[in-house]
């Protein structure tokens, strides 16, 4: 197998975080240069069929791409450390707070710094506006998630999941712009500690 990769940019940073808490070695990393736009070669999109890292290609040729699609194969394949539910009910609720993470923080979060950041202005057009737009809906999760970890180590169950490991890939790619959660997030800042602390968080950094 190969991954389509690029060390900077926060949605492959999933999948070699999830990699590295399961130990994967045995995929060939490629990086495909966003900076340059090798990304939106036509060979590149001919082989993925979209402009974008991550991509998994798999030994038959099929490729796979959306970082979720392929944390939740190659969980399949590297069952564990267990990162989406081992039951129906486990499951479905991790899965609901990984959307949710990804929807209302990770995304808008990454919005913010692709608004701001001088760096990417040469993936597209910027505007301030819709930075700050996205920056604060991001801090409305967070506070949503403040309450919810008062009295709770992780996010959707009792051991680190996908939805704790994409939050967190969101706000660290929100260091680019020195961003830092609010202070009176406690709890939010006692999770966001904790998951940086583990070994597999320096995996794609
Ligand atoms: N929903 C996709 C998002 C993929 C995505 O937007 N990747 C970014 C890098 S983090 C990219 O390839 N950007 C290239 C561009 O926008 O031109 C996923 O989760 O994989």
């Amino acid at each position: 197998m190969k991954l389509f990769d690029y060390a900077r940019a926060p949605n492959p940073r999933r999948v070699r975080w999830l990699m590295a808490e399961k130990g994967i070695e045995d995929i060939e990393i490629v990086s495909v240069d966003l900076a340059t736009g090798e990304h939106k070669s036509p060979e590149y999109r001919n082989r993925i069929g979209l402009a974008h890292v991550p991509a998994l290609e798999l030994d038959d040729g099929t490729c796979i791409s959306e970082s979720l699609a392929i944390c939740r194969y190659l969980e399949s394949l590297y069952p564990e450390p267990n990162l989406f539910g081992r039951d129906a009910r486990e499951q479905a609720v991790i899965e609901m707070w990984t959307r949710r993470c990804e929807i209302y923080l990770a995304n808008p979060m990454m919005l913010a710094v692709r608004h701001t950041h001088p760096g990417l202005a040469l993936m597209g057009p910027q505007n301030p506006e819709v930075g700050a737009y996205n920056q604060a809906e991001a801090e409305k999760m967070m506070k949503t998630l403040n309450r919810h970890l008062a009295d709770r180590e992780f996010i959707a169950a009792d051991r680190f999941t996908m939805a704790d490991l994409v939050s967190v890939t969101g706000l660290d790619f929100a260091r680019m712009i020195k961003y830092q959660p609010p202070e009176a997030f406690e709890h939010f800042n006692r999770w966001l500690e904790a998951c940086r602390a583990r070994p597999a968080a320096k995996a794609g950094l």
